[in-house]
């Protein structure tokens, strides 16, 4: 994650049933978010982080501090098109946001 808003790489293929453990280096100066979810559970911690911040780390979503390296396990149930998105202020809609392919 870095300070232009990006992830890098910002494009993920895994498979359905598969439980993934990403390994999350935040390499800027700001703290920021890796949120596992689709668009609609995207807009939905938008909503979230605008009114309180995040609370607590999620079980699909974790905030990394600057310099830091996390992990976050997920299991991927069905093949869809999911996404990762930032929602420290700005980020989202500043294109802080990578895809994830499930496949069969
Ligand atoms: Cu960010």
């Amino acid at each position: 994650m870095t300070d232009v808003l990006r992830y890098e790489p910002d494009r993920f293929t895994v498979e359905a049933g598969q439980t993934v453990r990403f390994v999350i280096s935040n390499t800027g100066q700001a703290v920021h978010e890796f949120y596992v979810g689709d668009e609609a559970a995207q807009q939905e911690h938008e909503a979230e982080m605008r009114e309180m911040g995040m609370q607590h780390d999620e079980e699909i979503g974790i905030s990394v501090n600057p310099g830091q390296t996390e992990t976050l396990e997920v299991t991927f149930e069905e093949a869809t098109e999911s996404l990762v998105g930032c929602h420290e202020p700005g980020h989202y809609a500043g294109g802080m946001r990578a895809t994830i392919t499930v496949e069969s």
